[in-house]
């Protein structure tokens, strides 16, 4: 039978959210996967490793029957068992923990493995149902979300197919040749017709500083300070706009007093940058306000980044680009399309007084550290889905110690044997997107889309609705959506938040949510109560740990600072090839990301001895790993960089990159510092000995 082109959308957590078209064979195996053509954000481009996807959906490692531990915890020994007896211990194992210690004491666990809001938040509806604890979705934006909100008041932006109508692009902290390649179709396009040029600003040379007009490369944790020092010139220099400020700003005056003192020199001895690039940065910057920041998520995974990002945001204000076509910033876009989730995540019955937890701080919560855990009891069951917390949350020693435990039972739905399915008591294979029904919006554009099943899965793979409804009716939780199908839940999802039905949404393929060009570029006001942008946020209403933020965009001083004895800040930047774990269960790309490595500027490894390609060893209190050495004259000596996240079992010593990385909380609300890291590097002793044998 010939191959059928069938549409599809990449459910993985990437802000592209491609539009797809998958061939797929004989109705059982899919071929080649290629980017819509005829959707004017995709435009036919996706990243390397989902065009592989045949390589990953029909993987020989794929999970396929559930399956019971027989060894020891991690040990990796499990037999088969049938679904009826998987979902029996599991859901007894709840009843009896709940009937013990309270349902608190069970903890539903999940991320966005996969970003369809069906299949990815229908957990929350048994959470709610039960009364099981409550989940802060800290480990990824929680942090840039308060940075961004602070200035704007919401969660729009002027639309991103826009920047190829900018003079000037500027990717902050992010690095969208490996993360959302899609930025830089429009990039280019930006360039070939405007002659546009493109800043970065990055602390390495990643792939996409790699093709900027102008790389700027601060220490890592130092954006407040450049951003101060770019305002400053701009009032210095003439081109602060002060009648957009007057109408839009909260401020203007107090902000323009407070930068007095924070030049370009002030800057320069906090960033490592020279004065002479800061200058021609201001200089490129407010020569145009046909300018588009392009905010990463990168640079605010640091103690102070959500200061940071508030701190560039306010750039666009006082150089006023926001109202202008190609202006302004965007972050994302997740804010505009109006979902009533209350039958997917069961908003109708949560509790607000259950408790809820730090998903960043697991290992602290499974070991019993009361900041987490409250007055309420100790956490006993674990219900996993589309995560990987041995592997992907900070403070991995600490998060092995709580899976360890013999008094927590941990059932984790997969695809596959990940270090924390391994981990588990109970195993249930789970089905890949090509295979369930979902719908999805995008942060990176403005389509909300359906991804259909489209084939059938392997073995006994079941997807994450039929999963938490088979476990609701077995705990006798009560709610419509755990009697409902997947295509049932979709179109009841998307009427009740005002889109047409979901056999319409198919058929169109795609939704454009987009904003009216005023409100995108925020010319009927900003989305605070008052309407203005401010440079001088309410940080204490932003969450419990705000009090301490500076009033006005600062350097704010509290990363996890170089020391004599820790000399090296750290970096842990996406792996082009992986996303998180995801991905790296394919040979392909593994052979390409090669091996856990360390980028190290050549001053620093002549001076500790560390040889190109050599294995070296990096620690600090919370932990050790062993990688190898690659020369780079990419970073500022002093910075690290590893490209993450290499399962734990590619480390020699079998712990991976976030045994290093810190649990600390960043103010406002919380969220993973994953690149505010001060460690000390070695040559491996072990090495040594080899090569001198
Ligand atoms: N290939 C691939 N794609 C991915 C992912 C992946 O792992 N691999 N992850 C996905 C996910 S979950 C997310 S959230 C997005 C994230 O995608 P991005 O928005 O690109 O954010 P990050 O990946 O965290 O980091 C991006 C860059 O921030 C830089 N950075 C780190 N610290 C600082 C700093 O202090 N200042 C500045 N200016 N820059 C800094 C890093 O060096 C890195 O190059 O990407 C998604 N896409
Ligand atoms: N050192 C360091 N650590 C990081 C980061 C970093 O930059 N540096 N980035 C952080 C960020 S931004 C994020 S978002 C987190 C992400 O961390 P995770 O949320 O763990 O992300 P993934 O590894 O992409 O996906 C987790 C698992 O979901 C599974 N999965 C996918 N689809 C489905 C499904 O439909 N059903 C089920 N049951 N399972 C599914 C996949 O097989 C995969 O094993 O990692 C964080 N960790
Ligand atoms: S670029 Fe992002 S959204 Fe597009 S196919 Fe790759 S991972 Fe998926
Ligand atoms: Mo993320």
């Amino acid at each position: 039978m010939a191959a059928a082109i069938r549409a599809s959308v990449c459910p993985h957590d990437c802000p592209s959210t491609c539009a797809l078209e998958v061939e797929v064979h004989d109705g059982a195996r899919i071929g080649a996967v290629r980017g819509a053509a005829d959707n004017d954000y995709t435009q036919g481009v996706i990243c390397a490793k989902v065009s592989r996807y045949a390589e990953r959906i029909h993987h020989p490692d794929r999970l396929t029957r559930p399956l019971l531990r027989t060894g020891p915890k991690g040990s990796g020994q499990f037999r088969e068992i049938s679904w009826d007896e998987a979902l029996d211990r599991t859901a007894g194992a709840f009843t009896d923990i709940a009937a013990t210690h309270g349902p608190e004491a069970v903890w539903p666990f999940y991320y966005a493995g996969t970003m369809g809001l069906l299949q990815r938040d229908g957990i929350n509806r048994l959470r709610h149902a039960m009364k099981y604890s409550r989940q802060k979705l800290t480990i990824c934006t929680s942090i840039c979300e308060a940075g961004w909100f602070a200035g704007v008041g919401g969660y729009r932006g002027p639309d991103p197919r826009e920047m190829a109508k900018s003079d000037l692009i500027v990717i902050w902290g992010g690095n969208p040749v490996a993360t959302q390649v899609n930025v830089m179709t429009h990039v280019t396009r930006a360039r070939k017709e405007r002659g546009a040029k493109l800043v970065v600003v990055d602390p390495y040379r990643s792939g996409t500083a790699a093709v900027a007009d102008m790389h700027i490369m601060p220490r890592p944790g130092t954006d407040g300070a450049l951003a101060c020092a770019l305002m400053h010139i701009a009032f210095r220099d003439g081109w602060a706009d002060r009648a957009y400020m007057a109408t839009h700003a909260d401020c203007p005056e107090a902000l323009e007093a407070h930068l007095a003192a924070r030049g370009p020199e002030w800057a320069a001895g906090i960033t490592g940058l020279p004065v002479a690039q800061i200058e021609a940065f201001a200089a490129l910057y407010g020569s145009t306000k046909r300018s588009y920041i392009r905010l990463g998520y990168g640079f605010a995974r640091s103690r102070n980044g959500a200061a940071n990002m508030h701190a560039v945001t306010c750039l666009a204000t006082i150089a006023g680009t926001w109202p202008h076509e190609g202006g302004g910033a965007l972050w994302s876009n997740r804010g505009i399309y109006h979902w009533d989730k209350t039958l997917i995540e069961g908003l109708d019955v949560r509790d607000l007084s259950v408790r809820a937890m730090d998903m960043s701080r697991i290992g602290a919560v499974l070991t019993g550290d009361r900041t987490e855990l409250g007055d309420g009891p100790a956490v006993h069951a674990l219900l996993i889905q589309n995560q990987n917390p041995l592997a992907v949350c900070p403070d991995s020693n600490r998060v092995r110690r709580g899976f360890a435990r013999e008094d927590l039972f941990v059932c984790t739905h997969e695809q596959f044997m990940t270090e924390t399915a391994r981990w588990s008591d109970i195993v249930l294979p789970a089905t890949m997107f090509m295979e369930h029904d979902d719908l999805y919006q995008a942060g990176g554009h403005t389509y909300l889309q359906i991804g259909p099943k489209l084939i059938d899965p392997p073995g006994e793979c079941r997807s994450n609705h039929a999963v938490i409804c088979a476990l609701a009716q077995r705990l006798g939780a009560q709610h419509p959506g755990f009697a409902m199908t997947e295509w049932e839940m979709i179109d009841a999802t998307l009427r009740a938040s005002g889109w047409p039905d979901a056999a319409t949404v198919r058929a169109r393929r795609w939704v454009d949510a987009a904003q009216p060009f005023a409100r995108a570029h925020f010319l009927d006001g900003f989305a605070h109560a008052d309407k203005r942008f401010h440079f001088a946020p309410d940080w204490t209403a932003l969450g419990p740990f705000g009090a301490a933020m500076p009033k006005l965009p600062d350097h704010f001083a509290i990363v996890d600072a170089r020391t004599e004895t820790h000399p090296f800040r750290m970096v842990t930047a996406p792996a082009r090839q992986f996303l998180n774990t995801s991905f790296t269960e394919m040979p392909t790309g593994r052979a390409r990301e090669r091996r856990p490595t360390a980028l190290i500027h050549p001053q620093d490894a002549a001076r500790l001895g560390i040889a190109e390609g050599a294995r070296m060893r990096l620690g600090n209190a919370r932990g050790e790993v062993v990688l190898h050495a690659r020369h780079f004259d990419g970073v500022q000596p002093g910075v690290l960089v590893v490209e993450s996240v290499w399962p734990s079992e590619y480390y020699q010593g079998g712990i991976g990159i976030n045994a290093l990385t810190s649990d600390d909380p960043a103010p406002p609300a919380g969220g993973a510092v994953f690149h505010d890291t001060a460690v000390w590097a070695r040559a491996e002793a072990a090495a040594l000995a080899q090569a001198a044998e």
